[in-house]
Formats: structure tokens, sequence, C-alpha cells
């Protein structure tokens, strides 16, 4: 009925529980849930609230946490506090708490913050399916690393497998894109028998100087999922493994020209984007130098496929930037473009202003904190798109 019809143009919907900012892994712990209430600043800043839904969703259930993940790990994670732990425990390392790097270390609220994040995008998923918006965000979560059974890189519970299962109900074939500049292997592990879910991850790949691979140390390109032909999951992977430095130009290309092949071969009829931040020019876990707009490029060249979209965060470790990028792809999203000078009444604003944040404006040239020489040449990167399309053969049938 045309009464029902919503308006012309995309529809973007915001799914947010501002609960998730109170949460803290530990001082020294590079994860800082604080930059979501950055991001959230700026996006009210310029207004974009007037141009988008807003959600406050209800955190996850255990119940629907199981739909991934395994029971005996929800029970732990769910249980678990800084005053119980035991970090000698076999079920606390086993499930990857703790150790060595403390990656994944047990803090106030844990079970609380890990619900919210996975509530929310569960809730975008939801209002896809749907069909109450066209792009539905949720910067606070896409935590890739989790396993059923293990945390690992930060992450407790792999909302992005959830939100990927709902979307299954109603869709044949889901491209999941990360642009993280860590490998999303949790993802591309949970999927890694069935060809109605492709995955591809753009990121740093190789062995440092000090002899330790970057993290998660997987994701090399001739890795595509299981090998066994009788495995319906060959051949749905895609890894393109970037070295330190990459440029804006170069990225742009690799991921113009890589993600459309797949889009084009695959045919997705939904896409979920994980934009983790840490990609960006001096993060302080990232090798790339890539600039906000660089960045922002991914989002709106898979906006433009015009597919149900669902765009979640994931890493970023410089929170100012990955502030500036989550209020910019927001504003791609629903077809705004923003001044660069920031509204200066806004709460946080120290935390632009100075040269070394950035001087107050939303679009700093990124390229002079610049820490990583460039080790990617044209013929390398010509190299690895050869190889990717070589890859992608598997899937044309
Ligand atoms: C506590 C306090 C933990 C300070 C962890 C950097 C810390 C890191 C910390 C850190 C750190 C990693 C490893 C080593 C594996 C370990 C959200 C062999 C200054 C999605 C996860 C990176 C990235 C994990 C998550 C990595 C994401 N780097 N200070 N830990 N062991 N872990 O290398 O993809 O962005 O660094
Ligand atoms: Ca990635
Ligand atoms: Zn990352």
């Amino acid at each position: 009925e045309y009464g029902m019809e919503k308006p012309q143009g995309y529809s973007v919907s915001f799914h947010y529980n501002p609960h998730v900012e109170y949460h803290h892994f530990g001082s020294s712990h590079p994860m800082k849930p604080w930059r979501l209430t950055l991001t959230k600043q700026l996006v009210l800043a310029y207004g974009l609230e007037y141009c988008m839904e807003l959600y406050e969703p209800r955190p996850a259930t255990f119940d629907e946490l199981a739909i991934f993940h395994d029971r005996e790990y929800l029970s732990f994670l769910s249980n678990v506090t800084p005053q119980n732990a035991k970090p000698d425990d076999n079920a606390y390392l086993a499930f990857g708490f703790g150790g060595d790097s403390n990656d994944c270390p047990v803090f106030d609220g844990l079970w609380n913050y890990v619900s919210i994040y996975s509530g929310a995008s569960m809730n975008a998923a939801y209002n896809l399916l749907n069909k109450q918006s066209d792009v539905a965000i949720n910067w606070s979560g896409g935590l890739h690393h989790a396993k059923k059974n293990l945390a690992s890189g930060f992450c407790y519970i792999n909302d992005i497998v959830l939100a990927i299962q709902l979307l299954l109900t109603q869709h044949q074939r889901v491209l999941y894109i990360d642009i993280d500049v860590h490998h999303g292997d949790g993802v591309e592990a949970a999927f890694e028998s069935t060809d109605r879910v492709f995955t591809l991850s753009y990121h740093k790949f190789g062995i440092d100087r000090n002899g330790y691979p970057f993290f998660p140390g997987t994701g090399n390109i001739n890795e595509m999922g299981p090998t066994d032909p009788a495995n319906r999951g060959k051949g749905h992977s895609l890894n393109i493994p970037i070295d330190d430095g990459i440029d804006d130009d170069q990225y742009k290309w690799l991921f113009k020209t890589v993600t459309g092949a797949v889009i084009d071969k695959y045919n997705p009829t939904a896409i979920v984007l994980q934009s983790g931040a840490d990609s960006l020019g001096g993060d302080r876990l990232g090798r790339f130098n890539l600039n906000i707009k660089a960045h922002g490029f991914c989002i709106e060249t898979v906006k433009n496929y015009g597919r149900p979209l669902l765009l979640i965060g994931g890493g970023g470790y410089t929170p100012r930037n990955v502030a500036r990028t989550w209020c910019h792809e927001t504003a791609v999203c629903v077809g705004a473009e923003l001044h660069n000078n920031l509204p200066t009444h806004i709460p946080y604003i120290q935390a632009f202003q100075g040269a070394e944040n950035g001087g107050g404006i939303l679009y700093p040239d990124l390229h002079n904190t610049k820490r990583h020489d460039n080790l990617n040449t044209d013929a390398k990167l010509n190299k690895l798109v050869a190889q990717a399309m070589e890859n992608l053969r598997y899937i044309e049938g």
C-alpha cells in the first residue's frame, strides 16, 4: 500500500547501546571502548542522527549467543570475574583468557560488555531482514577473532558470525569483507564448510624482525579454506596478504579490483563489512598508511553495489582517528558531506585538538604520522591480484 512504502533512496539504521562505553580492558590495554564515546560525539556533532534511524538494542541473551558458541564456554564467560578468576586454572587458559599476552583479560562487567556488542549486531541483522533499512551500522561490533569455544585477540564473542547466521535464514549467499589490519580468522573458520558464506579479508601478513608473525599469523594468499573437494566450503575464502606501509592509491586499487571481482562472481544477496580502523596511518598496532577517505572509499565502493549491507566496527587503536573514520563512514552511508572543521562545542573536543591530535579537523593527513616505510611495490601488488583472480576461478563453477 502506498502509505506503507518507505521513502525513496537509502535508509540507514544506527544500532548503539551506550552502556558499552563504560567497560575497560585495563589501563595499558590497547582496546578502548571509550573510542565509541568519541565516535558517537562526532556523529551527533555533525547532526547525522537526523539522517538515519537510531536503535538502542538490548543485550543478547545466553541462548542467542549459543547459536554459535559452545554452552560450556558461555557458562565460563558469564560467571568469571576478576575476583573469582583462577589464572592457573585449565579452563581459564584453554578458553583463551589471560596468558602471557593478556590479550583477553577478565574485567568487571565482561559478560555485560560482550552481550551488548553482540546484541547490537544481531539487532542490525534483524533490521536488514525486516527490510527496515538498507544499511545497518554497529560500530561497537566486529570482533572477528573469537572462536566457538575460545577468546582470542581482544575478542570473546564473535558477533559477526552470529549476525551472518541470522542473515542466512533468508539469504542464500552472504559475502563477508574485512578491512581490519588483522586477518578475520574467526569468521573464516566458522563458515569454512559452507558455500553460502564467502569470506574476504585484507590484512598485514608476514614475519617481523623479531621473528614473530603479525597476529594472528594466518591468511596467506594460498589459504582458500578446506582443500578437500568434497567440502562445500572449498575455495570460498580469499585472503589478501599485504606488507607494511601500503598507501591510499595502492589500497584503493587493490580493494576495488579484488572486491569487485568477488561480488561479480559470487553474487551475494547480502554483504557484511567489518571496517576495522587499525588499517589507518598512525594506528598504535597497525602497519598501513591509509588516510580516512581511502578507508571510507572501501565502504562507499561496497555500498554502491546496492545489496543489504551490515557495517560493523572492529580494531582501531588511535581513538581520535577511529572516531573520525567511523563518523566519516556513517556520513558516506547516508550520503552526506562533512565540513573539515570540527564543530567546537562538542564534548571531548580536546581529544581532536593540537597538532599531535589532528589539529581540530576531521580529515588530518595521516601520512604525517607515517611510521612504516612502504614495502609494497606495484609489481608485487599486480602479482597478488593475479593470484587472487586465479583463486577465484574455483567459484566460477
Ligand atoms: C594487555 C596490555 C594486552 C597491553 C596486548 C598487540 C596487550 C597487545 C597490551 C597486543 C599490546 C596483540 C599477539 C602475542 C599472540 C599475541 C578487534 C603470540 C601494545 C580486532 C588483536 C591483536 C587485534 C592481538 C584485534 C595481538 C583486532 N597485538 N599491549 N596484542 N602472542 N596479540 O600478538 O583484529 O583488531 O600491544
Ligand atoms: Ca582484515
Ligand atoms: Zn585489528
